[in-house]
């Protein structure tokens, strides 16, 4: 099983999306396995992103991530990252098929609601960023009817 770190960004949580969003997760058969909202700080925002902090848009997005609530998530299933991503779409809601979340919801790279990590080892970064306290462990009964075998 996999695990994955999937976040509602400010514009989600203020447009009203986040019981929109959290459905399609489980839904889809997800296990959640973390949840709490927080405003971040500065400094678990640059960690975050740090991989973008060359970039133009950096001080932008981490005013905006900064900026009011957001809600962290842990989802937890077989290929759970890339699932996670396919719910997701593409980074820019213009650009994202109908069906997911930013193709349904979004206009903007920059608002595009949500976040979802994008390989095994970035999942682990920030799982262990945003939940340093760790994740739930609780047996799904439903899981018997998500998975064949
Ligand atoms: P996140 O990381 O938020 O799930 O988004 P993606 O994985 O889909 O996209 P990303 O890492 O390339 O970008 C991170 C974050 O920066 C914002 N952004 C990105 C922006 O404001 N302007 C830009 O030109 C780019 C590329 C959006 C998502």
């Amino acid at each position: 099983m996999e695990t994955t770190y999937v976040m509602i960004k400010p514009d989600g949580v203020q447009r009203g999306l986040v019981g929109e969003i959290i459905q399609r997760f489980e839904r889809k058969g997800l296990k959640l396995v973390g949840l709490k909202s927080m405003v971040p700080s500065e400094e678990i925002a640059k960690k975050h992103y740090e991989v973008h902090s060359e970039r133009s848009f950096f001080p932008g997005l981490i005013r905006f991530v900064t900026s009011s609530p957001v809600v962290c998530m842990a989802w937890q299933g077989r290929d759970a990252i890339s699932v996670a991503r396919n719910l997701i779409g593409p980074t820019n809601g213009r650009d994202a098929a109908p069906g997911t979340i930013r193709g349904d919801f979004g206009m903007d790279i920059g608002y595009n609601m949500i976040h979802g990590s994008d390989a095994a080892e970035t999942a682990e970064f920030e799982l262990s960023l945003w939940f340093p306290e760790g994740l739930m462990t609780w047996e799904n009964t439903m899981g018997t009817w998500v998975y064949e075998g």
